[in-house]
């Protein structure tokens, strides 16, 4: 960055702390991953210069015959990997990719079931203060207070009861595989149709670890980080049938012109989520949970629905005097990034929280395995049983840094 450093040296030096931070530091946030090299040089390209407003070649400005390229390389590689009827990759986030389906098949004020958020569902998916819970009707659901699992018959109750339009499947802290299948049957019982927001297990769903909603849902959004490993986006999928009122609600509904550059970036991640070591990338993530998981429950913590089918856990610390958020805080000061989340039925307040979701796909971009979860799950039950001992996180700190050093993330620093 010889020009950056020159031009803005606050803003330089505060990527190259970033850069720091995430070399040095292990990175358990669920939805959080380290893009390649690939992906960041061509996240970092000239396509940002250029306004794209429309689609391959029906655009509102001339000169978009490069762009074109990269729109079209993403969309057939999105097709390819998750066997998908229609793509769309110029969502900005996941939140805008759910807006364009809304947007598409709601009107202000229809009914519409989502997860609960403070039961693992996602803000955008009905929750009272994100523009979905104003606009539309929401029915939210749940999991079942025992198996602290989707509650499917509760979810077939409410659907028939409400009828809603459209039901929401999917989550951001919900460490088990999801029924597609069922949430079919529900819907075709109640007449709804299904958007699927597979955002956190997207590269398990795309490489085969985790059930695919495509060939039972309408829509199917997800973001292109996390599982996924590009650059922060959104994209949809459908059936071919809503491809033309998908695409007018995306743009000119929603957005303007489209971020070529992250458009670019989206192409070259999906071309690596083609290809057989990303397959063995996303078996490893799932290996790694299930090591995180035991090894947690061997330290004595209860997690919630007592384990883990993909890439993320939640540690229940409801019975207990730590809250979520003494605990990340505690896990920071040891150099290990996670994020207080809600458990379900937690009577704490979302600022506060009685959890901990923990999530294995930056790790394990590392290049790290079993062996090593075992090590991070101790550190953290060490950090845990010694809250207060500033010294003690101090130490883990530096062990922490010794182990990251092992496994870089980078070839070369980039700073
Ligand atoms: N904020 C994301 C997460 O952390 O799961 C979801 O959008």
């Amino acid at each position: 960055m010889k020009r950056l450093i020159d031009v803005d040296p606050e803003i330089y030096n505060a990527i190259r702390k970033e850069t720091e931070r995430e070399a040095y530091t292990l990175e358990l946030i669920a939805s959080e991953n380290f893009v390649s090299e690939a992906v960041l040089e061509a996240q970092g390209c000239v396509m940002t210069n250029k306004y794209a407003e429309g689609y391959p070649n029906k655009r509102y400005y001339g000169g978009c015959q490069n762009v074109d390229i990269a729109e079209s390389l993403a969309i057939e590689r999105a097709k390819k990997l998750f066997n998908a009827e229609y793509v769309n990759v110029q969502p900005h986030s996941g939140t805008q990719a759910n807006m364009a389906v809304y947007f598409s098949v709601l009107k202000p004020g229809d009914t519409m079931m989502g997860m609960n958020l403070s039961h693992g569902g996602h803000l955008s998916h009905g929750h009272p203060i994100n523009f979905t819970g104003q606009m539309y009707k929401v029915i939210p659901y749940g999991v079942n207070k025992e198996t602290e699992t989707i509650d499917y018959d509760e979810v077939l109750r409410l659907a028939k009861e409400h009828k809603p339009k459209l039901i929401v499947v999917g989550a951001s802290a919900y460490p088990r595989f999801i029924d597609f299948k069922r949430f079919r049957e529900i819907a075709d019982e109640a007449g709804a149709m299904i958007m699927a927001d597979i955002a956190h297990p997207a590269g398990l769903v795309a490489t085969g670890l985790h059930p695919t909603p495509i060939p039972y849902a309408e829509f199917v959004t997800t973001t292109t980080h996390k599982t996924l490993r590009g650059p922060r986006g959104g994209m949809v999928m459908c059936q071919e049938k809503y491809a033309k009122v998908l695409d007018k609600n995306l743009f000119p509904g929603i957005q303007g012109g489209p971020l070529m550059h992250v458009i670019a970036a989206k192409a070259v991640a999906l071309k690596e989520a083609l290809t057989p070591e990303f397959k063995e990338y996303q078996n490893q993530i799932q290996k790694n949970a299930k090591a995180m998981a035991k090894r947690l429950l061997e330290r004595g913590f209860r997690l919630i629905s007592g384990g883990t089918d993909n890439h993320l856990m939640l540690v229940d610390m409801r019975n207990t005097e730590i809250t979520g958020k003494d605990a990340e805080e505690a896990l920071d000061k040891a150099g290990i990034t996670v994020n207080k989340n809600t458990v379900p039925f937690d009577n704490r307040s979302p600022f506060i929280t009685s959890g901990i979701r923990i999530g294995t796909p930056a790790v394990t971009t590392r290049g790290m395995k079993e062996k090593e979860m075992v090590k991070i799950a101790d550190f953290i039950a060490d950090t845990i049983d010694n809250l207060k001992d500033e010294k003690h996180h101090e130490k883990t700190r530096k062990t922490v840094r010794e182990l990251c050093e092992q496994f870089p993330i980078y070839k070369e620093r980039l700073v």
